[in-house]
């Protein structure tokens, strides 16, 4: 197959340190999914990589409560966050780990190449050390008070109030996270990445490339007016990619993360006889991140830098950056237990009515949402079951009635029915428009305006009634072609549902065929299956009960 487009599609590696919830789809690996199923569909090479994200204090601080070493507490959260993204449809390419063999060769690759560069240095610094606990106290392992806004309870390398990453030493009135106890200082050597050279680059990069969100981009140029600090890369503790030539360090965590996008491209690539550099250091494939908005600082600054520096590789073409979900206007919240696990929603409700609910409240921006159950249930019911669902059923059950089951010939279309089959051509190429610039929100609502205009175009026709059998025919033609369509318009955002949709048509599912949407695609005469409803309404009583088990904690 000739590939017209090359596109490498990444979601934020999520951190194996607990179980994800609803408010970590809507912000990365659904738009994600959405995105990387769309650009399948239009015969591009997309390649959507993840992986868990391994490393870091927040793991070995997890593992420790539950009494686990980091390698066992991981592989159960890896193996559970694929487990549960799978269930989502997320179609991923390839689910790696920054604890693999790949990133920790890819990682010692990237230290080399900037060190080659002159992009290293080794400085003494003095660094906290609990000497209750006799160990160096690195990033999460420290609580204090944030230098900048003064928020209190804040860990020492992020702040997330107001959202810029901390420098070691910064944070004031620190305390170990284990014992209490505030730490001591004491000199460590510590490696550093030399981000004060990357300024002029990187303001650059920001004003020049149209295709960075604009209101992030002017957030992250006054952090860089500000003046970048040198990026400390190391930490003394033994979990991590070691650091070449040293015992007892490892690279900070946010270090190897991203580079564990290149590495799992790498084992993806491996596994499937593709070449990884067509993806990373071809210049003419499109690199898409998509991240929440907690972890900007590393992707418009530190990522960047890092791919500047060792040389080669393509920078980032889009981040799209996304806001927080929050749930029933509070935070989430494991520990106040303010919380809807995905292993739970799943048991309750089908995968593409977290999809249809969670993209519905997405725009392409940085604003908060709020996971409503009432307003699920409202948005479920009113658009995706009496719209969209309604229609597709209506249209099955006439077409047994009217002409039991077989695709009715056209003859002599009116100007109405006709007008109905160039609304299909003009909304694919309107949907696939807004898919490509990532207005997820947007062409899921002209979906659903699609099925609201062939639910009216129905109604107005009333084939039921209609004494004339050709024309009555017609109109269930046309219906037919509408349904065909949306098989394959819904299926990046709904992939579950299309597949339904495809089998009681006799479609063959999945096939890379946008174009093909407002083309005939089911011929005449062909045999449809026994009509059976999408989806079910999400009850008063289920609503409740979600209501009641999320309040009962
Ligand atoms: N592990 C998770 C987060 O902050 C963090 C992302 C890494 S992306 C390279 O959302
Ligand atoms: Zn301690």
């Amino acid at each position: 197959m000739v590939f017209l487009e090359r596109i490498l599609i990444t979601a934020a590696l999520p951190y194996a340190n607990g179980p994800l919830h609803l408010g970590h789809i809507r912000s990365t690996y659904l738009p994600a999914d959405v995105f990387a199923r769309y650009q399948r569909l239009r015969g591009r090479d997309a390649v959507y990589v993840c992986a868990t994200d391994e490393h870091g204090t927040p793991v070995v601080a997890a593992a420790e409560k539950a009494g686990l070493k980091p390698q066992e507490f991981v592989d159960g959260y890896h193996a559970k966050d694929e487990s549960e993204f799978r269930q989502l449809g997320f179609s991923f390419d390839v689910f790696h780990r920054t604890s693999s063999v790949e990133n920790r060769e890819t990682t010692q690759a990237f230290y080399d190449g900037l060190k080659k560069n002159g992009f290293i240095y080794t400085k003494e610094v003095e660094a906290p050390y609990c000497t209750s606990c006799s160990r160096f106290l690195p990033d999460r392992f420290v609580v204090g008070t944030c230098p900048h806004c003064a928020a209190e309870g804040v860990y020492s390398d992020y702040c997330e109030a107001c959202g810029r990453a901390l420098h070691a030493g910064e944070l004031l009135k620190p305390r170990c996270i284990t014992c209490k106890t505030p730490p001591v200082r004491r000199t460590s050597l510590h490696y550093f990445l030399k981000l004060s050279a990357f300024s002029v680059k990187l303001a650059k990069w920001l004003g020049e490339n149209k295709e960075l969100q604009e209101e992030v981009v002017n957030y992250v140029s006054n952090w860089v007016k500000e003046g970048l600090a040198d990026w400390d890369i190391s930490r003394d503790m033994e979990w991590g990619v070691p650091v070449p030539g040293e015992t007892g360090k490892v690279f900070y965590v946010w270090f190897d993360a991203p580079i564990g996008y290149v590495s799992s491209t790498k084992a993806w690539a491996k596994a499937s006889g593709r070449k990884w550099e067509d993806y990373w250091q071809n210049p003419e494939t499109r690199i898409y991140h998509f991240i929440g908005k907690d972890i900007v600082y590393h992707h418009y600054l530190f990522w960047p830098a890092m791919l500047m520096g060792v040389g080669g590789y393509n920078l980032p073409f889009a981040i799209p950056t996304r806001g927080y979900l929050n749930l029933e206007g509070r935070k989430f919240s494991k520990s106040r237990n303010w919380f809807v696990s995905l292993e739970s929603f799943l048991r309750e409700f089908p995968p593409d009515y977290l999809r249809y609910y969670e993209t519905a409240i997405t725009g392409y921006d940085v604003q908060d949402a709020d996971f409503y159950w009432k307003d699920f249930q409202q948005k479920i019911n009113n658009e995706l079951v009496a719209n969209f669902g309604n229609f597709i059923h209506r249209t099955l059950v006439l077409s047994k009635k009217i002409c039991g089951s077989k695709v009715p010939k056209p003859e002599g279309l009116d100007a109405r029915d006709k007008e109905m089959l160039l609304h299909l051509e003009e909304r694919k190429e309107s949907i696939g428009r807004l898919l490509d610039s990532i207005e997820l929100r947007k062409a899921q609502e002209e979906l659903l305006a699609l099925s609201a205009e062939f639910n009216k175009y129905l109604s107005d026709k009333e084939p039921w009634k209609e004494k004339d059998a050709a024309k009555a025919g017609n109109c269930i033609y046309v219906c037919l072609r509408g349904v065909a369509a949306l098989s394959i318009l819904c299926s990046p955002f709904l992939p579950f549902t299309a597949k339904k949709i495809a089998e009681l048509l006799g479609l063959e599912a999945g096939r890379p065929a946008w174009e093909d949407a407002a083309r005939e695609l089911l011929a005449p005469g062909a045999e449809l299956k026994e009509a059976k409803p999408l989806f079910e309404k999400v009850g008063d009583e289920k609503v409740a009960e979600m209501e009641a088990a999320l309040r009962s904690g």
